[in-house]
């Protein structure tokens, strides 16, 4: 799905700003709704829940409503029109002037409905958005369910679960550890095209000798004149899958009609071709390189028509080869971490002010990459990364999938469709990124307990991705601490990507057992011959806490955590990487686990450096990112 850019040929109205909000109950709303009567003010994009200071808010469990006007220019006339929603969480049903116009499950996702008939241009209507913020065993990410799971134990100042049934009341059950932050987190914008228009554009880079070669597709849409020429069908699952009701009448284009140009970083014009699908030659093509090294872009240009979209790309590859990973053709190795689109007041809203914040911590950092745990992240930011040179591994939303020793999770629930389709979707919307070098399919599943049912499910869907990825990137998922030899799943991934927290979760506070118990692993990882990374590791440090003796909790342990471990992973040619938890503090629920949020941060949530961020500036200031191991 391309993303909304205005140019001579297509026009964008932003919807963000302040609407009108309402928290409802757990009652669905049906096919005509009108927007509620006595309704407060709520800024979009955000999370509803840090807005007001009322914890109905902040623990709100089902289903809120938006409401505000939209006009329609009447310059608008004989365009098509689109609203687009770039994440509404979890679930959203979206009505126009009383009546549902699209719908659309999972919340860190774009859809859209194209509205030419339903707000001409020239005239205004009553928009409401309906979001469901609960999570259950068939969502992604993962909640428990029944609302009073936390009750019932042989002590008897427990409330037992069938007397807190008749005063508890429901809440979600996160099997996460993040806040489960909801509402429209992400932009909503009106954008038009002409009447016949680009719908997607496909672009498949690759290196020959010095010269850039890339294999294009472009699928047009709209009132197709001739049928010749078919293009390309590649990623086509969106249209079905942003639930619109509208329809956009999508078709192939007429191949004569389609022209591409590719531009160079100067605007040069560098190659051309005509057809909606083809390859071009780049001459002595400057490639896309991590930062330091120069994130060259290109443009690809694309005229069907009246319309026109300007793509921006780079040129790359990416390979695994034996224990290596290669970005165009070199062995690199992963510094960075995981993140989350998480901020003060904003909770999950999206800040681009904070997003360019980050990549300035990150240079300042000396690291490269950084996973998008655990869901896909805002557009703008891989934008960012395009162009700021960072490396992104892209993360669905499938975290939790396990329900403890009891159930196969896999044969209990039903989430295989729903994760195939948040799969579609994100590689749709995230393919031409030249920052996204790795497709990770979910978070830390249950692959010990039931290994057979989870090789069954997990490596049937990694084959399943690799046919979703016109560029065929790695496929991985990450998996949890857990016994390793039992898993049948995780030696298969394109990448063993493990979570770990030996001297923390686990020999907590004792760093020699916790070396002792990570080599034990290790051990076992360079026996597969995989490249292996690790994806977390971590240990809470409160910002202020010092010791002269580290201790967990302490900011110096935090730092002698890492330092001894990372002395582990260095000494191991197979190990590509090290992602650690977490780039900064971050809101979970709470909990005795938890002190006023994760605490694994190399910086405050406020973005405050902690001694550990220090240690890491220096060390990743003298690991290269290319020819490491
Ligand atoms: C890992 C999870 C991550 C948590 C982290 C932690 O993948 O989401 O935040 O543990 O406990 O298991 O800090």
């Amino acid at each position: 799905m391309l993303y909304p850019r205005e140019n001579e040929t297509r026009a964008v109205l932003d919807l963000s700003g302040i609407w009108n909000f309402k928290l409802g109950d757990e009652s669905e709303p049906g096919e005509v709704l009108a927007c509620p009567e006595d309704m407060e003010l709520m800024a979009v994009p955000a999370s509803y829940n840090d807005q007001k200071d009322d914890p109905a808010y902040h623990n709100h469990y089902g289903w809120a409503y938006y409401c505000r006007t939209v006009s329609v220019p009447a310059c608008y006339q004989g365009q098509r029109l689109v609203l687009r929603f770039d994440a509404v969480t979890h679930q959203a049903r979206v009505y126009i002037n009383g009546k549902l116009a699209a719908e659309h499950r999972g919340g860190f996702l774009p859809f859209e409905v194209e509205v030419t008939d339903l707000i001409p241009a020239g005239s205004s209507a009553e928009l409401l958005v309906a979001v469901d913020n609960r999570v259950n065993h068939s969502t992604l990410p993962v909640g428990n369910e029944g609302a009073v799971a936390f009750f019932g134990s042989d002590n008897p100042g427990v409330p037992s679960v069938e007397a807190a049934k008749l005063w508890a009341k429901p809440q979600n059950m996160p099997n996460f550890d993040f806040f489960n932050y909801a509402g429209i987190n992400r932009p909503v914008r009106l954008y038009t095209t002409p009447k016949q228009y680009i719908r997607d554009i496909t672009l498949i880079p690759g290196i020959d000798g010095s010269d850039g070669v890339v294999r294009y597709q472009v699928v047009t849409g709209g009132e197709v004149r001739s049928e010749a020429g078919t293009g390309a069908d590649v990623n086509t699952g969106a249209e079905t899958d942003t639930g619109s009701r509208a329809g956009t009448g999508a078709k192939t284009g007429c191949t004569a009609d389609v022209r591409i140009e590719i531009r160079d970083a100067q605007g040069s014009v560098v190659a051309t071709a005509t057809g909606a699908s083809g390859e071009l030659r780049i001459p002595d093509a400057k490639l896309w390189w991590p930062y330091p090294d120069t994130p060259y872009l290109y443009t690809a240009s694309v005229t069907y028509g009246e319309d026109r979209y300007e793509q921006t790309f780079g040129i790359r590859t990416v390979k695994v080869d034996g224990t290596r990973f290669l970005i165009n053709g070199r062995p690199f190795y992963f510094k960075g971490f995981g993140k989350h689109e998480d901020s003060a007041f904003h909770g999950r809203g999206l800040d681009v002010c904070l997003g360019v914040k980050d990549m300035s911590l990150i240079h300042w950092l000396n690291a490269n990459s950084f996973r998008t745990s655990h869901y896909p992240y805002a557009e703008e930011l891989y934008d960012l990364c395009d162009r700021e040179g960072i490396v992104v591994i892209d993360e669905t939303p499938a975290v939790g999938i396990g329900a403890g020793e009891h159930q196969d999770p896999y044969k209990t629930f039903h989430i295989r469709e729903h994760h195939e389709q948040v799969l579609r979707e994100m590689i749709d919307r995230d393919k031409n990124h030249p920052c996204v070098v790795m497709w990770s399919m979910g978070n830390e599943p249950d692959t010990e307990h039931f290994p057979q049912s989870a090789y069954d499910y997990w490596h049937s869907l990694y084959e399943y991705t690799h046919t979703l990825d016109p560029q065929d990137r790695p496929v991985t998922f990450v998996c949890c601490q857990n016994n390793y030899e039992k898993d049948l799943v995780t030696r298969t991934m394109d990448v063993v990507c493990i979570n770990r927290y030996y001297g923390w979760y686990n020999l907590s506070g004792n760093l020699d057992a916790a070396c002792y118990g990570l080599n034990q692993e290790l051990d076992f990882w360079e026996k597969q011959n995989k490249p292996v990374m690790i994806t977390e590791y971590g240990a809470d440090a409160v910002a202020g806490i010092h010791e002269t003796v580290p201790e967990m909790f302490s900011e110096e342990y935090q730092v002698e955590y890492y330092a001894r471990q990372n002395a582990e992973f260095d000494r191991r040619d197979f190990f590509i990487g090290e992602q650690v938890w977490n780039f900064a503090d971050f809101a979970t629920v709470q909990g005795c686990m938890r002190v006023n949020g994760n605490k694994k941060g190399l910086f405050t949530r406020e973005r405050r450096p902690k001694l550990a961020a220090h240690y890491f500036k220096k060390r990743w200031g003298e690991v290269p990112n290319f020819d490491y191991k």
